[in-house]
């Protein structure tokens, strides 16, 4: 594998693949930082994004050592040759590079299997599936179609504004079937779902109190409590604290009308 530019690295928690470290045990280097071929996990992202958001939280509740690598997604060929979609975030482990958020976690699961994150239980794992593919496709796609106009200095146009409010509504209905927070979203154990869910529904709720002045967690009984008690986790802590300094951050930076509450 060759290896890539960071632009800033953090290391977290104790790893299940690393070897001892020497100074200088000849393995490569690359801005004069220098890694060890074989040991250990590095997600690579940005703090902003909701993705690399659950990721990093999958990380950090799993235990495992890995470094995060701080970098916005590109359509660079150096980069499309590690994401292939040129998206954020991707999780660079001793056997290649693996993105698309719902592959990395299971990955995780597969090779960290505790603490349990993802049911063994084949219908309970297919309901996690479900929810998290909800709230994928039907609250974050919509809400991220509204971006350009709140997070980004751009503008959303009227048939935009129109068209997310609809799938929002019936994402919600859903998720008013699907989840019963208690104390998470689908029972008594934290899983993949409440993670999904956490990350990209305090993205999607920023958004729908900002354009159409409603709350989402509003619309489930007992989701807004689920999503206090979930910021209070120690992965939370750590991913949220990242998020509100890069956030004011890439907000000032784009320009943007939004401002954090
Ligand atoms: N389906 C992808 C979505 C990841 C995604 O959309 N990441 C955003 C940042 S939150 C990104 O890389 N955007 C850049 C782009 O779409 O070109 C996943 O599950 O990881």
């Amino acid at each position: 594998m060759r290896w890539i530019p960071i632009r800033f690295s953090i290391r977290e928690r104790s790893s299940i693949w690393n070897r001892p470290r020497k100074a200088d045990d000849g393995q490569p280097t690359v801005n004069n930082v220098q890694f060890p071929a074989q040991s250990h996990l590095r997600l690579h992202g940005y703090a902003v994004s909701n993705y690399f958001n659950i990721a990093r939280a999958a990380l950090l509740e799993k235990g495992v050592e890995f470094e995060v690598i701080t970098r916005r997604a590109s359509q660079e060929p150096e980069f499309l040759e590690l994401s292939p979609m040129g998206k954020i975030p991707f999780l660079e482990t001793p056997r290649g590079c693996i993105a698309e958020t719902v592959a990395i976690l299971e990955f995780l699961e597969d090779v960290l299997p505790e603490p349990r994150l993802h049911p063994r239980d084949p219908f309970e794992r297919a309901k996690v599936r479900q929810t998290i593919n909800v709230v994928q496709m039907y609250v974050e796609v919509p809400a991220r179609s509204l971006f350009p106009g709140v997070f980004m200095g751009g503008s959303n146009s009227e048939a935009t504004v129109a068209a997310a409010r609809p799938v929002l509504a019936r994402a919600m209905r859903a998720l008013r079937q699907l989840v019963a927070p208690g104390p998470f979203l689908l029972g008594p154990a934290l899983t993949y779902a409440d993670l999904f869910a956490f990350y990209c529904l305090d993205i999607a709720e920023r958004l729908s109190r900002f354009v159409y002045g409603e709350s989402l967690l509003a619309q489930v009984d007992g989701l807004s409590g689920w999503s206090a008690r979930m910021a209070q986790r120690d992965s939370a802590r750590v991913v949220l604290a990242a998020f509100d300094e890069a956030f004011s951050d890439y907000l000032a930076e784009k320009n943007a009308v939004y401002r954090p509450a």
